[in-house]
């Protein structure tokens, strides 16, 4: 399963709107077929590692990081798949809760009179397959807030210089979660003023042609200038709006090929975050990256929508004048403030990445 959950792992990013799986084929130690959820979401990793195993898969375990799906979607039934091809055991890390399987896959098997081993390293398979059991669950992608900082939480000078304040290990490991994620969002002030391409770069061939994150703004007055890095080319850009941004700015927008996306707006004006983060669940978003700035970083704390929190910290110190990474939370006591749970910590050159969970 650990080899299951590791193949799974490299499809994040690739498979929404599907959960990203893994599976592997094995008959006393020797592994016989292995694959993943395909980038785009299909084939599923079944199908590929029966292939692989061909008819050694008879009598053999399957190890699936998510319980084998049992609807006719475009391809047919992966508990179907496995019954034919013989294997006797099925190991499974976490049921699905898809409303087409939810159980179902499992049932198959069994009546099949295969062997079902249910929840081996379920917590892991849970971690990983955060992003499906939000939009599944909650109807909302699972979102994570970046914040890359000195060490008093500031993020540019008063002037606004920001480049750079944490390393190139930091930097590196910021373009692989982008990677991991399936859309990365940022706030209009900061596609404003850092003019951003939202880009994964420098994780070599696979990401240059392949598989790269959408890039979101939110802009509740569609303020996103037409020269800006983001409008020249790459990855597709969708922008979460108000319903009353003008026309204008939403014909030359769309003019530019940005899918707009319109959203409820809340007693202060602002784009209602929740509504935003279902409208993009039900485009089948699954993981999504925000890198600020500090108005919708601390938005998303406040409605309680940052499911994790990746705290990159330099050990430059800015003072008071310095731009806050979080902008007004409006907090009138202090039993009000979002509380985070500490999940680790990491060493990157001269810096740290503090995870933070809000579960
Ligand atoms: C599996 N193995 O590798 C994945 C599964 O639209 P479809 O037909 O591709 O089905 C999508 C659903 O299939 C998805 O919501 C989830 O329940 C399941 N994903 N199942 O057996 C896989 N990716
Ligand atoms: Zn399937």
């Amino acid at each position: 399963m650990d080899h299951a959950l590791a193949l799974a792992a490299r499809g994040l990013g690739r498979v929404w709107p599907n959960p990203a799986v893994g599976c592997v084929i094995e008959r006393d130690g020797v592994v016989l077929g292995r694959g993943r959820t395909a980038d785009g979401g299909r084939p599923h990793a079944e199908p590929l590692a029966l292939a692989q195993a061909g008819a050694a898969a008879r009598g053999a375990t399957a190890h699936v990081t998510l319980e084998p799906c049992a609807h006719h979607g475009r391809t047919p039934p992966c508990a179907d798949a496995l019954v034919a091809a013989g294997v006797a055991r099925v190991v499974v890390a976490l049921r699905d809760p898809d409303p087409r399987v939810d159980g179902g896959g499992i049932d198959r098997l069994r009546q099949a009179g295969i062997e079902v081993v249910e929840g081996v390293r379920a917590a892991e398979a849970r971690a990983l397959q955060a992003g499906f059991l939000s939009r599944i669950t909650r109807g909302r992608p699972m979102v994570t807030l970046k914040l890359a900082t000195t060490l008093d939480g500031r993020i540019a000078t008063a002037r606004g210089e920001s480049q750079w304040i944490t390393g190139p290990d930091a930097r590196a490991h910021v373009h692989a979660e982008r990677a991991r994620h399936d859309a990365i969002m940022v706030g209009a002030g900061t596609a404003r003023s850092d003019d951003p391409r939202l880009t994964v770069r420098g994780l070599g061939a696979a990401h240059a042609a392949g598989t790269q994150p959408l890039r979101i703004v939110l802009s509740r007055r569609l303020d996103v200038p037409l020269d800006s890095a983001l409008m020249r080319g790459g990855p597709p850009v969708w922008i979460l709006h108000g319903r009353d941004a003008p026309s204008a700015n939403r014909d030359a927008l769309s003019a530019r090929g940005v899918t707009l996306l319109p959203c409820a707006t809340d007693a202060g004006g602002q784009i209602a975050l929740d509504d935003a983060m279902a409208e993009l669940g039900h485009r089948g978003l699954t993981r999504v990256y925000c890198e600020g700035g500090g108005t919708l970083a601390a938005a998303l704390l406040s409605a309680g929508l940052a499911d994790r929190l990746d705290w990159y910290s330099a050990g430059a110190l800015i003072g008071a004048e310095g731009i806050p990474a979080l902008g007004g939370m409006g907090l009138a006591r202090l039993a009000d403030a979002p509380r985070l749970r500490f999940a680790g910590v990491e060493r990157l050159g001269p810096d740290l990445l503090h995870h933070w969970r809000r579960d």
